[in-house]
């Protein structure tokens, strides 16, 4: 039988969130692997299914080749069509409102302050401190944030597992790209064993392959050195493609 939907990713925060949700649907997919290195994410062909020309974008084909694009609004998508059994949001009106609220905050906060701590730690051709300290202390912020939603002894962000866990999960992992190898999210100790409550689930070990940094137990596996060439290596296409893409108003 084809496949039910493609799914157009990169192994990123944003794009695992889609294949964690994909796994725990067990929705039968195929993945098409983006170049960033060629730019591919702005070829017309892609930009008919995600205007925005970024990663992760689906199409349906079981509901007429229907396209979804921005990592949030998939998991709606997903949940909305493709989820009888309320495994990605609550079907108690409360929880699910909760559940998407979480959701926003990640899309609106945590990804996008991560994301430009990340740029600014990582790719940045100068290193700005004032950029640097204002991303992190937001990131930081914002898992003190999450800590503190978890002192009333809750399991997940919102009642049970659900997107706000996906979507909170895949960036909080990958905390020390953002913020270095001597944070640790162990000062987070609510969030810590959150982590590892999430990981321990079969579509999010599944869905997080292949990851683009190395971790164990929330810590990256690689030395600071590697972190440094992992991190040239993308800032050549980041930047180039960043000129290219002004230029093309793209
Ligand atoms: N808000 C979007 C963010 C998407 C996004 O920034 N994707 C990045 C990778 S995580 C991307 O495709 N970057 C390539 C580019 O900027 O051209 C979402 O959550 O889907």
């Amino acid at each position: 039988m084809a496949p039910q939907i493609t799914l157009y990713t990169v192994g990123t925060p944003n794009g695992q969130k889609v294949s964690i949700a994909l796994d725990e649907l067990k929705i039968d997919h195929k993945v098409h692997q983006i170049q960033f290195s060629t730019n591919e994410q702005k070829e017309e062909w892609f930009l008919k299914i995600n205007p925005n020309g970024r990663i992760p974008a689906i199409v349906d084909h079981s509901r007429g080749d229907f396209a979804v694009f921005e990592s949030g609004a998939i998991l709606l998508y997903l949940a909305e069509h493709h989820d009888p059994d309320h495994i990605l949001l609550p079907e108690d009106p409360n929880q699910k409102s909760e559940a998407i609220q979480w959701l926003m905050w990640q899309m609106g906060g945590l990804g996008p302050m991560q994301g430009q701590a990340n740029h600014f730690f990582r790719y940045a051709p100068e290193k700005i401190p004032y950029g640097i300290k204002r991303y992190q202390d937001e990131t930081k912020r914002l898992y003190s944030v999450m800590e503190r939603r978890f002192a009333d002894g809750r399991d997940f962000l919102a009642g049970p597992y659900s997107v706000a866990d996906i979507a909170c999960f895949t960036w909080t992992a990958v905390n020390q790209w953002a913020l270095g190898p001597d944070f640790s999210i162990s000062d987070y100790p609510l969030v810590e064993k959150w982590l590892h409550r999430v990981a321990e689930r079969p579509a999010v070990v599944s869905g997080m392959k292949p990851s683009t940094i190395i971790q164990d137990g929330f810590r990256s596996k690689i030395t600071a050195a590697e972190a440094e060439a992992r991190a040239q290596e993308a800032a050549k296409w980041i930047l180039a493609e960043k000129e290219k893409n002004a230029e093309e108003k793209l």
